[in-house]
């Protein structure tokens, strides 16, 4: 078997090292000439726990390649980007998944199988992309093969994941459904799922919907409570003693290029109804500020405060800075006047943001603001580095820091009125 894979971000590139590990030939296809000229030399353009060993393994044996044009193939893989739209409802954007489908329709032959993998609004599989492989004048279901099979992994732990999760594979014709599960036989352990095409696009979308939701209700919950002076993060943890409750934890935010993005492709196609899935976007929307205003609390009466913020990816242990709530935080505080922001991230090479070292930003700072939880963050001596602050005060929005390990005193969401 031969797959050609268009988009080698955080989803296609470990998608085509895995097929190309279990010994399928994969071409990888992207439209950034440096993201191919890397890969070739076995350099990687993203931070993923095991990944550089098997880029590297799959150079070795010849299974991988990286290419800026598709390629006559047995299966395409669509695995690019769809952003929200710049309009009201930030409905889906398919541009980018409608540019990649329509560069192989020259390379699509009788027998070949296309994977959309992007995660996409419901009923664009039928309403967008099943009509540009129609004028090919390929029958699908008969001459050719569509499906759509959301990539469902979390990043940090994308290589387990790609072999043990379900797959929803979601057919246009069952025979599609059916010739896509073939495909994704060759490594994955986990169910695949056989079902149609829309059905794959609303799960995919409600999983993430559905974890924006209950990060929604923590983060309002985090708000209700310090309104009412009681610890949020004791009521969650009192609550989730219950067998049948699971309350997720508050934060900064929610952000990646996911859970901040996708529940929108539901609300632009059902505006009227899909109120609470909106609301909760709101709320998360709202947490930056949130935390700024907790900020400003912590340096009340202190004259041109520095802030030393730790964490600027969206999450702990990844480098993707994509609608990251600490980049919100970081902008909100940097239009204040007369504030002093500096920012150290050991997992973020961003030319673009003023990052510096540990000691640097800590030095003469008042308060240490933590933003992601990179388990760097979990393990430093708060004692020793407080040595360096004008201030000792640590304020931890992500609960990540060991209390009971450290001698300075630190503030959460749960005791940050106290
Ligand atoms: N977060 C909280 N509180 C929590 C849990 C998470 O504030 O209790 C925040 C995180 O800090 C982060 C954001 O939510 O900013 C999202 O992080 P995440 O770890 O929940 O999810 P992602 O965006 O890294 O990956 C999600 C996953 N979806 C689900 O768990 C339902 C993953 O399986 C999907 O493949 C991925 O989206 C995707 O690509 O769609």
């Amino acid at each position: 078997m031969k797959i050609c894979t268009l988009g080698l971000g955080y989803i296609g590139l470990p998608t085509s090292l895995m097929f190309a590990k279990h010994g399928v030939d994969v071409v990888g296809v992207d439209i950034h000439p440096n993201i191919i000229s890397n890969l070739n030399l076995g350099r990687l353009h993203l931070e993923e726990p095991g990944l550089e060993e098997v880029l590297h393994e799959v150079l070795d044996s010849g299974k991988f390649q990286a290419s800026l044009r598709p390629e006559y193939a047995d299966v395409f893989i669509v695995a690019v980007p769809t952003p929200n739209n710049n309009d009201m409802q930030k409905s889906c954007d398919l541009t980018h998944v409608a540019e990649a489908t329509a560069s192989i329709l020259p390379f699509i032959r009788k027998g070949n199988i296309i994977i959309i993998e992007s995660t996409i609004a419901p009923r664009s599989m039928d309403d967008h992309i099943r009509p540009m492989i129609e004028m090919t004048g390929l029958t699908i279901g008969k001459d050719i093969f569509l499906v759509h099979c959301p990539e469902r992994v979390l990043p940090g732990r994308i290589l387990e994941e790609l072999v043990h999760n379900n797959r929803i594979v979601g057919g246009i014709t069952e025979t599609c459904s059916y010739k896509g599960s073939l495909v994704y036989q060759t490594f994955v352990k986990g169910e695949i799922i056989q079902t149609d095409a829309k059905t794959a696009e609303m799960s995919k979308l409600m999983e993430n919907t559905f974890r924006d939701v209950n990060i929604a209700l923590a983060n309002e919950l985090a708000k209700v409570c310090f309104e009412l002076d009681i610890n949020v993060l004791d009521v969650i943890s009192m609550a989730n003693k219950h067998p049948r409750v699971n309350l997720h934890q508050p934060g900064p935010g929610v952000g990646g290029h996911c859970l901040a993005v996708d529940p929108y492709f539901v609300v632009a196609k059902s505006p009227e109804t899909a109120r609470i899935i909106k609301l909760a976007r709101d709320t998360n929307v709202s947490m930056p500020y949130h935390i700024v205003n907790c900020v400003r609390m912590m340096l009340e009466g202190i004259e041109r405060p520095k802030v030393a913020v730790f964490g600027l990816s969206y999450k702990g242990n990844v480098d993707d800075i994509r609608e990251s709530p600490a980049i919100d935080v970081v902008n909100i505080l940097m239009g204040m006047e007369q504030m002093e922001v500096a920012l150290h991230d050991p997992h973020v090479q961003s030319g673009m943001l003023p990052i510096v070292s540990v000691e640097d930003a800590v030095n003469d700072a008042d308060l240490i603001l933590v933003l992601t939880d990179h388990d760097e963050f979990k393990v430093m001596d708060y004692d020793d580095l407080s040595k360096l602050m004008a201030n000792k005060m640590i304020l931890d929005t992500r609960n990540c820091i060991d209390v009971t390990k450290t001698g300075v005193s630190v503030a959460n969401l749960g005791n940050i009125y106290q």
